[in-house]
């Protein structure tokens, strides 16, 4: 008996000794401790021992019992700890590795001189209003003093959507809306897409407009230069050259255009420039009396200057971009430039 127990003691050490893993060594555990187990068999074969035997019997299997359960739980803390040891090992992050870069976002530039323009004249004191994309042709033409079958509709390549409704071509017919339902004084700028069917290096068929426009008592051409330039100076510095240079439009008598010196030659005449130095970049001039007419004002009484500059032309100027087009082709490479 007392060989047995000794036996089972030993192959029980062993066996846990030679668990590789948590799950091995509840095997083991199970199998040298459990209810079903050798030793308990002992134990409960005790009865049939001589009774002075027993208390030595019994002292001997509760030692190797005992000793069974210290050797399963050092065991155990072991096994866990080189579980935990490989799991961590496993998981290992390499910080020194370099990370994912994070691809910032910039305002086209378009955007980027629609906001410098708008902030300009808000500090001069104009007001923003806007109109629709597909207007009537009665304020993109009629009411600026453009008759049906006048040939100074030929100055605007139109897309119509039906009889009476187009793609505006310029933002002037904002100018109608505003003055239609307000009174004189007013300071406003309209800024906004416009469409025409015109497509080169320095046309677009999309493109965008600032319309500005001021009227009130005693307003003079004299008001227009001086607002123009202020906006030019704030918008291209000193050092740019401009020229105010007569025009004709039928909203605005006299009429003028601005030419800012070509980005790209300079001056001494290039393909984008057409050979002439300089690139239009606005029309302007004192509103005419039959457009106060058609929106109800006293033309004896209020004066107004109006001008519409090309946004496309002003970023083709300030980044020195030489062809329109880039501005609408979404090329990453481009746009990032800004
Ligand atoms: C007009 O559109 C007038 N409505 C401007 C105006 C307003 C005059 C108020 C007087 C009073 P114009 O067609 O010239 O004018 O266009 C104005 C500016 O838009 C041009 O100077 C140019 O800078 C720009 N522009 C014209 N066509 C295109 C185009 N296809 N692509 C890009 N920019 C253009």
């Amino acid at each position: 008996m007392e060989e047995k127990i000794s036996r089972l003691r030993d192959e029980a050490l062993r066996a846990v000794a030679d668990s590789r893993n948590l799950a091995a060594l509840d095997e083991a555990r199970v199998k040298y401790t459990g209810k079903k187990s050798g030793l308990q068999e002992l134990l409960k074969s005790l009865g049939a021992a001589a009774p002075e035997e027993r208390p030595k019997l019994g002292a001997l299997v509760n030692e190797a019992k005992q000793a069974i359960e210290q050797a399963l739980g050092d065991r155990k803390a072991v096994l866990r700890q080189t579980e935990q040891d490989q799991k961590i090992a496993a998981e290992k992050l390499d910080i020194t590795l370099p990370g994912k870069g994070i691809k910032r976002g910039r305002l086209h530039p378009l955007t980027q001189v629609m906001d410098e323009a708008k902030a300009i004249f808000g500090r001069l004191g104009f007001e923003i209003a806007e109109g629709p994309e597909a207007e009537t042709e009665y304020y993109n033409f009629d009411g600026l003093n453009i008759p049906p079958h006048h040939p100074s509709r030929d100055m605007w390549a139109t897309f119509f959507i039906k009889d009476d409704v187009l793609l505006r071509t310029h933002t002037s017919p904002v100018q109608i809306r505003v003055m239609e339902k307000r009174k004189p004084p007013l300071a406003i700028i309209a800024p906004g897409r416009v469409y025409r069917r015109d497509s080169d290096a320095t046309h677009s068929p999309v493109f965008q407009q600032l319309e500005g426009f001021l009227v009130n008592e005693n307003v003079t051409f004299g008001d227009l230069k001086g607002t123009l330039t202020e906006f030019l100076r704030q918008m291209f510095g000193k050092e740019k050259n401009v020229r105010f240079r007569p025009s004709f439009f039928p909203f605005t008598e006299p009429s003028a255009e601005v030419d800012v010196e070509c980005v790209i030659c300079s001056g001494k005449g290039c393909r984008l420039c057409k050979g002439t130095g300089w690139l239009e970049i606005l029309g302007a001039g004192m509103i005419d009396p039959n457009v106060f007419k058609a929106v109800g004002y006293d033309a004896e009484k209020y004066s107004g200057f109006a001008f519409g500059m090309g946004i496309d032309r002003i970023a083709m100027l300030k980044y020195g971009i030489d062809d329109i087009r880039l501005l609408y082709e979404n090329d990453l490479r481009f746009l990032e430039q800004f």
